[in-house]
């Protein structure tokens, strides 16, 4: 009987373990539009029609919608950047021209390697506020996925673990970029008269709920037993 009572234990905690692990949907989500031709080089897929920003319990997402086909693989080199002021401080981290304090930068690119997804990565800042330095920050559970938004526009979508985006502040400001290597072609800024901040939870305390329900659910299955 004792072993039952342990096995269902691990049994349940398993099942709600299970229900905290990542979801492909957003909790919350908004988006934000940019003109159609503002567009500082040719290429109709650098240029920025809308962004959105999405959170769930484990991962934030911001995606990037261009004008036409964004092209796996590229003949050129492009980068899709999200400068993110993660503890909506201005004056920490890199002192962007578009008025937000970047803490950490998460950058994807497309070149002549990149066949069926763009790379990703995420990177702190290490600079001393003024210098383009950054440092990359392990695995961050990142992704980066491009999708047709419509019939004739593609969506690139970068995601990241929310863990990794220390310290975090309940809300966030982001500068959303597409660039080569000789221009910036387009970006979008979300920042406090921009449309921004925008509110993102509290990691640890959405993670340690769940955490809490699964020891105390077996907890009271042992004391059950010794009853
Ligand atoms: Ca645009
Ligand atoms: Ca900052």
């Amino acid at each position: 009987m004792r072993k039952a009572k342990v096995l269902t234990a691990v049994t349940l905690a398993l099942i709600l373990t299970a229900s905290i692990t990542v979801i492909a949907s957003w909790d919350y989500t908004r988006d934000f539009s940019d003109s159609l031709g503002d567009g500082k080089c040719a290429l109709g897929f650098t240029d920025i029609l809308a962004v959105g920003y999405g959170f769930n319990v484990t991962h934030v997402g911001f995606n990037i919608t261009v004008t036409g086909n964004i092209p796996l693989p590229s003949e050129a080199t492009y980068f899709y950047g999200v400068l993110i002021d993660s503890d909506n401080d201005s004056s920490t981290g890199l002192e962007h021209w578009t008025g937000i304090g970047a803490d950490y930068l998460l950058e994807a690119y497309i070149d002549g390697t990149t066949v069926s997804s763009p790379v990703v990565k995420l990177y702190k800042y290490v600079g001393g506020g003024s210098t383009w330095d950054w440092e990359e920050a392990g695995s961050a559970e990142v992704s980066a996925s491009v999708y047709a938004k419509t019939v004739l526009n593609d969506t690139l979508e970068v995601v990241v673990g929310k863990n990794y985006l220390t310290p975090l502040a309940g809300e966030i400001s982001f500068t959303v970029y597409i660039s080569n290597d000789t221009a910036r072609c387009d970006y979008v800024s979300v920042k406090p008269g921009s449309g921004g901040p925008v509110p993102i939870p509290e990691p640890a305390l959405l993670v340690a709920a769940p955490v809490i329900v699964v020891v105390s659910a077996i907890l009271l299955l042992f004391t059950r037993d010794r009853l």
